[in-house]
């Protein structure tokens, strides 16, 4: 097995080693010695967050990660999360707030919180060792930044694979001047969850790290999934074999029960909390309108269903019709599903087995749609053109970007360098035959073409993706595929401010 990515090497970096590691290996080349990185402990950081505006209200939140005992999809069994739940409390704010979270941890191991599509200082990303040293176990560690966008965004460890336990939670910052109308609001959190039920999602990566070339010595494959297909995302589904899909931590057997009253407008925040799962999110027979993707808004589309990939984040307004009505989720080329009911009080809630397990009519996905004019970007040319090839295959599990294996202990090995104010455009290429959910920390880029504001997006297949984003927020920054197991075998980029 590989061990550039284990568990110790991850955390036993601090970063003073981590930098002095990066100079030690460009030592060769007298031209990269002069390279001056903006790391978070730059005074650039703290100066920029305090331009940033704020209303004087902080918002705390206290997050104890640690273990506890469940029952997953009727299965008692221990597991992490943040205040003994599954899914870690929803966070709420304002633009304009400052957010104060109070971190314990009571694991045996170190972690991290990381913000998921926050634009935020670089010193409170959450990434061990590229923007902090990981938190030790019993130790505390405080994130206070100013939230400057509001939107649906989520929070999970950065460390390890402990985001495919419970380690994760929604966060929803409000607009005070929120121009969409609707009455209710429902955050939908969904997950693909194995921990307890078939193993840990540390034996499933071992697992397939072994890579198919162990396939011919019959052995057991417990968590390694073949042939799962899905014409949407353009191939190979997934790699993971997946046996509880949750919605709001719940199986399909006790599903959530939201109420509401016929012809209310609800809004969906839909969150993909997955590790290794695309789902595919609709009411059968009934139109949802697509208002946001990642927090930013869209052009309006009224479409059957919306494929959201892991990390990604959709708004929807749905109005309720009077009785039942299912939300359903279904897994891109996976057995399985996961749905909420929203009842009116009136009628009886659908047996499962009477839900239909495919989703049909117009379909997309947040890469598809086209911004709102109020959040587009600025025409203007890039200054700078980075191409990131997404590499490797799932029979050798050797993931990357530009082939190579992000190394937490030379993280400048490889980087984008880039300056402040610059537009940064990037060619996503994906060399390899699976579809890879995309994620930059720290930005929200612009797809082309006036496409979507997003820091998630679905790269398919030989696909390339082209965004553009600003180069206004000072630091060390990575992008990585947020299929949980992709990530941890290497596929990480890093952009890296330099003066
Ligand atoms: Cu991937």
């Amino acid at each position: 097995m590989n061990s550039s990515l284990t568990r110790r090497t991850f955390l036993g970096a601090s970063l003073a080693t981590a930098a002095t590691a990066a100079l030690a290996s460009c030592s060769p080349s007298p031209a990269a010695k002069t390279v001056d990185r903006i790391l978070p402990t730059d005074r650039l950081v703290s100066q920029y967050e305090d331009s940033r505006s704020s209303n004087g209200t902080t918002v705390t939140q206290k997050l104890s990660a640690g273990v506890f005992d469940t029952t997953v999809a009727g299965i008692a069994l221990s597991t992490w999360g943040y205040n003994g739940a599954v899914n870690g409390p929803v966070i709420r704010a304002k633009t304009g707030d400052t957010l104060n979270a109070q971190v314990a941890n009571a694991l045996a191991e170190s972690t991290s919180v990381h913000w998921h599509g926050l634009a935020l200082r670089n010193d409170a990303d959450g990434v061990p060792v590229v923007t902090q040293p990981a938190i030790k176990p019993g130790a505390n560690f405080d994130y206070t930044f100013r939230l400057n966008h509001p939107g649906t965004y989520w929070y999970h460890s950065h460390v390890d694979m402990q985001r495919e336990r419970g380690l994760s939670g929604a966060l929803i910052i409000e607009d005070p001047r929120e121009p969409l109308l609707y009455d209710q609001e429902w955050v939908i959190m969904l997950d693909d969850w194995l921990d307890g039920i078939t193993g840990t999602p540390e034996d499933a990566l071992d697992e397939l790290s072994m890579g198919m070339d162990m396939s011919g010595m019959d052995m057991p494959m417990t968590h390694m999934l073949m042939g799962a297909s899905s014409t949407y995302l353009g191939g190979d589904a997934g790699d993971v074999r997946i046996p509880a899909h949750l919605f709001n931590g719940k199986a399909t057997q006790d599903a959530e029960v939201f109420q509401s009253r016929p012809g209310n407008r609800i809004r969906l925040r839909i969150i993909n909390a997955a590790g290794d799962t695309a789902y595919r999110v609709g009411v059968p027979g009934q139109k949802i309108t697509l208002t946001h993707t990642d927090g930013f808004p869209v052009q309006h589309e009224d479409v059957d269903a919306v494929v959201l990939g892991m990390g990604e984040r959709i708004d929807a307004i749905l109005t309720v019709q009077d009785g039942y009505t299912p939300l359903l989720a279904i897994p891109e080329g996976k057995d399985g599903r996961a749905y909420g009911l929203i009842s009116t009080g009136s009628g009886t809630a659908p047996d499962a087995a009477t839900l239909p397990s495919t989703l049909d009519g117009t379909v997309t996905d947040g890469g598809r749609l086209t911004a709102d004019e109020s959040v587009l970007l600025t025409a203007t040319k890039p200054d700078r053109i980075h191409t990131m090839r997404l590499t490797g295959s799932m029979g050798k599990y050797d993931w990357g970007i530009n082939g190579r294996r992000f190394d937490m202990k030379k993280p400048f090995a490889g980087a984008f360098d880039i300056s402040l104010d610059e537009r940064v455009q990037v060619k996503m290429v994906n060399d390899t035959s699976m579809w890879h959910p995309m994620h930059l920390h720290g930005h929200s880029f612009q797809l082309s073409n006036n496409g979507a504001r997003k820091d998630t997006v679905i790269v398919r297949p030989k696909e390339t993706v082209t965004f553009e984003f600003d180069a206004d927020n000072p630091g060390q920054w990575i992008a990585h595929c947020h299929n949980a197991y992709h990530a941890e075998r290497g596929m990480i980029g890093l952009f890296s401010y330099v003066r």
